[in-house]
């Protein structure tokens, strides 16, 4: 709990009207994506990197736990407050303060919706790539805090690789500025890479300085039904080793489909197995060679059925089935524990198999989607309460075979709380004892987002 005279100095700090301690408000504040959830003892609303410069001052002086919270759509638990203490929200910096169209960058602060951003930018001409799947919701500050990926990372990456420089107050209230306005810049470490994607555990990111391209000419998009998904998981290998990157290569099993068609009360699919989607962009001649090809490639590996959408309204269309599937999975089964793993492309049908042998031998429902163009499988095990302890077995079995296929435990949704045991797993004692280091060296008294990605700070 928070001290009387600590929230008198908070009010002072952000003003009376923008901290709350009531229990409604508490709630809303308490959970992300997971369902996971833990109360905080007060919520404040910044306005300014002064301000949290200000009650990171005071959090080191009276020893509180603060923890930066976006809209609470991680996959991880990363703005959970697990330890109670303060939520920082960035509903009221949520300004763009500038695109130059000239040198193709924008600044925003860290509640700008990422949906509003692409929305601004490509009204001028311009395209900010990162692309996670609730784009409508999510802020540009927690994009930067987990380094989201999303549909179009296979061919144009994610957020790490969009972020040119920040502006961040320390853990020990320092306001720093990384990075630069140009592509270029080596000048000292790059404190800007080393925040991105650490999950709100070295920094409270208060302005993003971002690089946008030039809009697309020209996007097509197509949707492909398999008999089952290893032949789906056969196409996708077979682009991924071909000379085209899509823009887009979405994977989405049978169990996916049957969620989604149930959620948004429509027939999809017919009864097939898997579902492919697939997008390209680029000048209009070159997509229409492109799209055939991808075309060609799923009817040769199995496809029953390819569509190209017609025109923006049935592009629109096949996203919003994708993009439905994560809120759909949760209608199924009381519990959803989202995995989110990444193989190089060409294991993406191995792995596929080796989840469906795991489901089988544990006697669990576990549904697979997602990016498999860049080998990002949403690996989602829909249990009831008492099959907790076998989903958490068949998750160590997923994490080992993904390792020897040399991929990694977590593609876009970061390590958080849900992860926080496994990480050993993949760094190894070494990198996990410089990874500590680091977090002390910057945060000594461990007031930031305490308790995520380590199981234990020592
Ligand atoms: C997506 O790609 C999100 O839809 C959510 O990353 C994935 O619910 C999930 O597992
Ligand atoms: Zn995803």
């Amino acid at each position: 709990m928070l001290k009387p005279h600590v929230l008198k100095e908070l009010a002072q700090i952000v003003g009376p009207a923008n901290l709350f301690t009531d229990a409604e408000e508490m709630i809303v504040y308490s959970y992300d994506a997971t369902r996971l959830a833990s109360l905080p003892w007060a919520v404040a609303r910044p306005a300014s990197a002064q301000e949290v410069s200000g009650i990171l001052l005071l959090a080191n002086r009276e020893r509180f736990p603060v923890v930066p919270r976006g809209a609470g759509t991680g996959m991880s638990g990363g703005s959970v407050p697990s330890s109670g203490g303060l939520v920082l929200s960035f509903e009221r910096m949520n300004r763009i303060l500038e695109i130059d169209e000239l040198n193709r960058t924008a600044v925003v602060e860290p509640g700008v919706i990422t949906g509003d951003l692409q929305r601004e930018v490509e009204a001028r001409g311009l395209f900010y790539p990162p692309d996670p799947a609730s784009h409508q919701f999510c802020t540009l500050g927690g994009n930067v805090a987990e380094c989201a990926g999303g549909l179009r990372a296979v061919k144009y990456g994610v957020t790490r690789d969009y972020v040119l420089g920040l502006e961040v107050v320390l853990p020990t209230g320092e306001i720093i500025e990384t990075g630069a306005r140009t592509l270029k810049s080596v000048a000292g470490y790059d404190l800007t890479r080393l925040l991105i994607g650490s999950e709100g555990t070295l920094g409270v990111v208060t302005k993003i300085i971002v690089k946008l391209l030039p809009l697309p000419e020209s996007v097509r998009t197509l949707s492909a039904f398999f008999p089952d998904v290893t032949s789906a998981a056969q196409a996708v290998a077979r682009i991924m080793a071909g000379a085209i990157v899509p823009r887009a290569l979405e994977l989405i099993d049978g169990g996916a489909i049957r969620a989604v068609e149930n959620y948004l009360k429509q027939d999809i699919s017919h009864g097939s197995g898997a579902m492919l989607l697939v997008e390209v962009d680029g000048p209009a001649a070159a997509t229409l060679i492109e799209i055939e090809t991808f075309e060609r490639i799923c009817r040769e590996t199995g496809a029953v059925t390819v569509t190209r959408a017609a025109d923006k309204a049935e592009q629109d269309q096949l996203w919003k089935i994708r993009r439905s599937i994560s809120p759909a999975l949760y209608t199924i089964k009381p519990r959803k524990i989202n995995e989110d793993i990444v193989v190089p492309p060409s294991r993406v049908p191995d792995i596929i198999a080796e989840v469906q042998e795991i489901a089988r031998r544990y006697g669990l429902l576990i549904v697979t989607f997602g990016h498999a163009g860049d080998g990002n499988i949403h690996v989602n095990i829909l249990i009831e309460e008492e099959e907790r302890p076998n989903a958490a077995e068949a998750v160590k079995e997923v994490f080992a075979a993904v390792l020897r296929m040399q991929g990694s435990i977590s593609g876009e949704h970061g390590i958080g709380l849900s992860k926080a045991a496994y990480l050993p797993m993949e760094v190894g004692k070494h990198a996990l004892d410089a990874m500590k280091k680091i977090k002390r060296a910057l945060d000594p008294n461990n007031i930031l987002n305490p308790g995520k990605i380590f199981i234990s700070a020592e």
